[in-house]
C-alpha cells in the first residue's frame, strides 16, 4: 500500500520551470525516503499501516506518542510530496475555473490578488516548509504556511494547492533564488487537480 507512486509525467516534463535533475532526486530520493521511514516507524502498528496516510495525519492524537513525531514528519513528507507532484502538470499554468475560481475571487478579491498573497506566503516560509491553499470545514479558503512536514490535514483543513519550499525543491536549478522558483512554478500548476480537490468534501 505504501509504495512510491510513479510520477504522473516524465522527469523532464516540467522543464524549464522545474528541472529533470531536481525532479529525479526529489521524487526518487526524498519522497521515497519519507515513505520508507514512515512504514519503518509504523512497524508493529498494523491498524495504522492499513490506513491511508492522510487519515493517520488527520487523527494524529490517536497515534501512540512513541511514534507520533516520526509519523508527523515522515507521514507528512510522504503525503505532501504525493500532493505536490500531482499538483503540477506539463499542461499546467494559467488560472482555475469553475467553483474554485469563484471561491478564490470571493476570498482574495481576484486571481491576481490571490497569486500575490500565495507567492508572499511561499517566499516568507522561514526555513523548511510549505505554503498552502486550503479549505476549511465550512468551505472557506485561506492561505497557510506550515513548517517542516506539519500537515494542514492535522488541523482539519483540506489541501487545494501546495508548493514545497524546502531548499531541496529548487536548489539544484535556482540555488538561493526561491522567488525565481516560485514564479516558475505557477507555469506548471495543475488547476484541474486543484479544482477536483476543491470539489471534494
Ligand atoms: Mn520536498
Amino acid at each position: 500500500m505504501h509504495t512510491l507512486p510513479d510520477l504522473p509525467y516524465p522527469y523532464d516534463a516540467l522543464e524549464p520551470h522545474v528541472d529533470k535533475a531536481t525532479m529525479k532526486v526529489h521524487h526518487d530520493k526524498h519522497h521515497q525516503g519519507y515513505i520508507k521511514k514512515y512504514t519503518a516507524a509504523l512497524e508493529g502498528y498494523d491498524d495504522l499501516l492499513a490506513k491511508p496516510v492522510k487519515a493517520v495525519l488527520g487523527d494524529l492524537d490517536s497515534v501512540p506518542e512513541a511514534i507520533r513525531t516520526a509519523v508527523r514528519n515522515n507521514g507528512g513528507g510522504y503525503y505532501h510530496h504525493s500532493l505536490f507532484f500531482d499538483m503540477m502538470s506539463p499542461e499546467g499554468g494559467g488560472e482555475p475555473s469553475g467553483g474554485l475560481a469563484a471561491a478564490i475571487d470571493e476570498a482574495f478579491g481576484g486571481f491576481e490578488s490571490f497569486k500575490k498573497q500565495f507567492t508572499h506566503a511561499a517566499l516568507t516560509v522561514f526555513g523548511s516548509g510549505w505554503a498552502w491553499l486550503v479549505k476549511d470545514a465550512d468551505g472557506r479558503l485561506s492561505i497557510l504556511q506550515t513548517p517542516n512536514q506539519d500537515s494542514p490535514v492535522s488541523k482539519g483543513l483540506i489541501p487545494i494547492l501546495t508548493i514545497d519550499v524546502w531548499e531541496h525543491a529548487y536548489y539544484l536549478k535556482y540555488q538561493n533564488r526561491r522567488p525565481d522558483f516560485v514564479e516558475a512554478w505557477w507555469n506548471v500548476v495543475n488547476w484541474d487537480y486543484a479544482e477536483k480537490a476543491y470539489g471534494e468534501k
